[in-house]
């Protein structure tokens, strides 16, 4: 087993001012009560926001860090401004409501929310790469990190990233309204793995990154340039087991609420004060059942818990009060001096109570307008160890999709749930009891643990890159470039597109400038230096751009090559041919019924160009592509999938075969530098020696021991070697 990192935005313990000093309590909410059992057990750490110790004094301090030392818990201090704008601003401010549809409360004015977001995700990152070693997990929760995944990449390229989303990702109509979509899919395309609790939140996710990032899904697999991300649904489950023991106090508690209720029927209803909920739909819902029925508030009483919830944000604190003024408007009207219908607490319970409220409760309501899980529905259910209870649950909630025996309703249509409260209030013991002992084995079997190791595992799959990647040890990236400079005899090897130029709109622009010019020229000109390109373009096309410089070529991956001006090109691998012709009119086919695709024909291969083609249409017809070529079983071709272009091409063509014959070229000792940015330069890193220096260009994960961001940054590079 790994060790694993975990992140969240806060830790499972949040510390507070008590009296003199301060105390560590267990944060409350569904992630913090997930992993805490898993953590305590491993040996990984957890980042987070520990709460508000800037008044601690310096002993205080030194006395909180040793008891998170202890717990291998890793504080990420936030100050008051940054919980206003990264917390309240963003994270609860834009991204909760636009996620759970509730497009009015969007705040999207506040310039300081989105950039004091993206600081915060950096020191995230920052302090995760500073603790990560190699073959560590690393998994995010949540949508305050979800840059993290990114900004970590960047710091250590190797790091397996697993990301989960707790909360419900938004239909890509919705999620584009943000403006920073774009900044947002490419924070969680750093990860290798994305989870979500349901499989149309994952579909969601992966149509908004296809239209806003141009990403291709291929089944669970979305690919992004050279990256590629695996997708999963998990849905989170409960600690069952400790809803399902019996103990004295629970018992206790118990027989006081039945106690209480006496005679009437108990419907129940537990969550966070918050407007995704649905607690006024709720409340209103009840109010027209109490209204049909002059009687009823004889024989049942609705308890609602609302547990305080963000207060700083204007919202949550209007949510209260209209609460109030509802459930007083109802109270007022149908209540007695003996029996009021509606009883409405704006607090916690303990836990012992919560399993107690869950017994006694005949009736459940559970009727969120969005969520993404929901755990006190699972939780309900795996408390109902009698059988007994109803639990009516929301369509819009993610438990939904699992809880099937519930009575499921539309939030919105409140008739609908008078109906149901109705119908719940009605039911035959027999339905009851068969309903309920299915959803309770249901959420027994699938419980916190088993979420907690299905991501885990999956994650684990992911797999380690060798040891020689690792970024600590060695020498840095500039010791490397002064001891390639001093170097008597020195091989450089590099990718042109993505690479020496950036990515143009048309293969065709991408011409050489000046500057460019002129560093290959001082390069090639550097005594003891031999430098070559390696490209997939053909060589008619790279010679249009390079074929004046005095350096080697080598086209379609190193089909062919082309040592220096002077000599003419060669073909380097052999291989039958004869495969061109049928598997051209098979692209042909797909092209002609592709609007925006093309065919592209080199010598050794046939590249089918999808980049203009609409996302859903262009992945069907890589999947019909695929499936059509598998169908013949070739065993004389080979497929590469690229950026936006899938290619079809004589085996054994690779950039690793090619920079062998050329570092067998040199002398002894020749010192080694390389540079691409794409799948097919892994191949190239893949045959070089260990110290050997080898750069990636921006992002994904690599065999390279070194990476830099952009062009120009290489350039920058280069232009040190001379
Ligand atoms: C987010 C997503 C997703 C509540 N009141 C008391 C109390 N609780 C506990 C419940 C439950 C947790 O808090 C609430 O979890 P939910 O899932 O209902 O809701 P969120 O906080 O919005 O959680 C949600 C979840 O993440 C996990 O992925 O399911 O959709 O929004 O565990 O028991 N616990 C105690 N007293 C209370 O009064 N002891």
């Amino acid at each position: 087993m790994s060790r694993l990192l975990i992140a969240s935005n806060r830790l499972p313990i949040t510390i507070q001012p008590e009296g003199d000093g301060f105390e560590l309590r267990p944060s409350s909410g569904g992630l913090a009560t997930a992993l805490r059992g898993p953590h305590a057990k491993g040996d990984g750490l957890w980042f987070g926001w520990p709460g508000d110790v800037s008044l601690a004094t310096p002993e205080q301090r030194a006395r909180i860090d040793a008891e998170l030392v202890e717990r291998r818990l890793v504080p990420i201090d936030l100050t008051a401004a940054e919980v206003a704008h990264y917390y309240d601003g963003f994270s609860n401010g834009a991204v909760w409501p636009l996620f759970h549809y509730s497009l009015d409360k969007v705040r999207l004015e506040a310039r300081e929310d989105w950039v004091t977001y993206q600081h915060v995700n950096q020191r995230f990152a920052e302090a995760i790469a500073a603790r990560t070693q190699p073959g560590d997990l690393v998994w995010i929760h949540d949508y305050h990190l979800m840059l993290v995944p990114e900004y970590l990449r960047r710091l250590v390229p190797g790091a397996r990233i697993g990301f989960f989303l707790h909360i419900p990702f938004p239909a890509a109509d919705v999620f584009r309204i943000l403006p920073w979509r774009e900044e947002v899919l490419r924070g969680l395309m750093g990860a290798d793995l994305l989870g979500f609790h349901t499989g149309e939140y994952l579909t969601n996710f992966a149509r908004s990154a296809a239209q806003v990032l141009a990403t291709d899904l291929d089944v669970d697999v979305l690919r992004w340039a050279d990256h590629s991300v695996r997708l999963g649904t998990f849905p989170i489950g409960v600690d069952a087991a400790a809803f399902a023991a019996d103990s004295p106090e629970v018992d206790a508690e118990l027989a006081a609420l039945r106690k209480n209720t006496a005679g009437r029927r108990l419907i129940l209803g537990i969550d966070r004060l918050d407007y995704t909920k649905g607690i006024l739909r709720r409340l209103l819902a009840f109010e027209r059942l109490l209204e049909g029925d002059q009687t009823l508030h004889e024989r049942v009483q609705l308890l609602q818990i609302a547990v305080p919830s963000r207060e700083s944000i204007d919202s949550y604190a209007d949510l209260r009060k209209e609460a109030n003024e509802l459930v007083g408007r109802i109270n007022a009207a149908h209540g007695t001096p003996t029996r009021v219908p509606v009883h409405f607490l704006y607090r916690s319970v303990p836990f012992e109570q919560l399993v107690a409220l869950y017994r006694a409760a005949d009736i459940m309501l559970v009727t969120p307008i969005r969520d993404g899980m929901n755990l006190v529905a699972k939780e309900y259910c795996a408390a109902r160890t009698d059988g007994g209870g109803v639990l009516v649950l929301s369509e819009f909630a993610g438990a939904a999709d699992e809880l099937r025996e519930a009575l499921i309703v539309n939030p919105y249509d409140l008739d609908a749930v008078e109906r149901t409260i109705g119908a719940a209030l009605q039911m035959p013991e027999e339905e009851r009891r068969l309903r309920m002992e299915r959803l309770h084995a249901r959420v027994l079997e699938a419980d916190v643990a088993r979420w907690h190791r299905r991501f885990v595992d999956e994650l684990e799959r992911v797999p380690v890159l060798p040891a020689r990647n690792a970024v600590e040890g060695g020498r840095s990236l500039s010791e490397e470039v002064s001891r390639l400079r001093e170097a008597p005899s020195l091989l450089v090897l590099l990718d042109y597109d993505g690479t020496l130029v950036p990515y143009a709109m048309m293969p065709e622009l991408a011409r050489p400038d000046p500057e460019l010019q002129s560093l290959l020229g001082r390069l090639a000109a550097r005594p003891g230096a031999r430098v070559h390109v390696l490209t997939g373009r053909t060589p008619a096309s790279i010679e249009r751009l390079l074929g004046e410089q005095p350096v080697g070529l080598c086209a379609e991956h190193g089909y062919w090559c082309r040592p220096d001006p002077t000599r003419p090109w060669t073909v380097r691998v052999t291989g039958s041919l004869g495969w061109k012709e049928p598997v051209g009119a098979l692209l042909a086919d797909l092209a002609a019924r592709t609007p925006g695709a093309f065919v592209e024909e080199k010598t050794s291969a046939l590249a089918f160009h999808y980049r203009a083609v609409d996302p859903t249409l262009a992945s069907a017809r890589v999947h019909e592509l695929r499936a059509r070529l598998a169908a013949e079983a070739r065993t004389d071709i080979e497929l590469l999938e690229g950026s936006r272009v899938i290619e079809v091409r004589l085996p054994g063509v690779s950039k690793s075969i090619v920079a062998a014959a050329l570092i067998a070229d040199m002398p002894a000792g020749t010192a080694i530098f390389a540079g691409g940015d794409d799948r097919t330069d892994e191949d190239l890193f893949s045959a070089l020696p260990p110290e050997a220096v080898s750069v990636r260009v921006g992002r994904g994960r690599s065999l390279a021991r070194f990476r830099v961001d952009d062009v120009s940054a290489f350039r920058a590079l280069l232009g040190a070697l001379v």
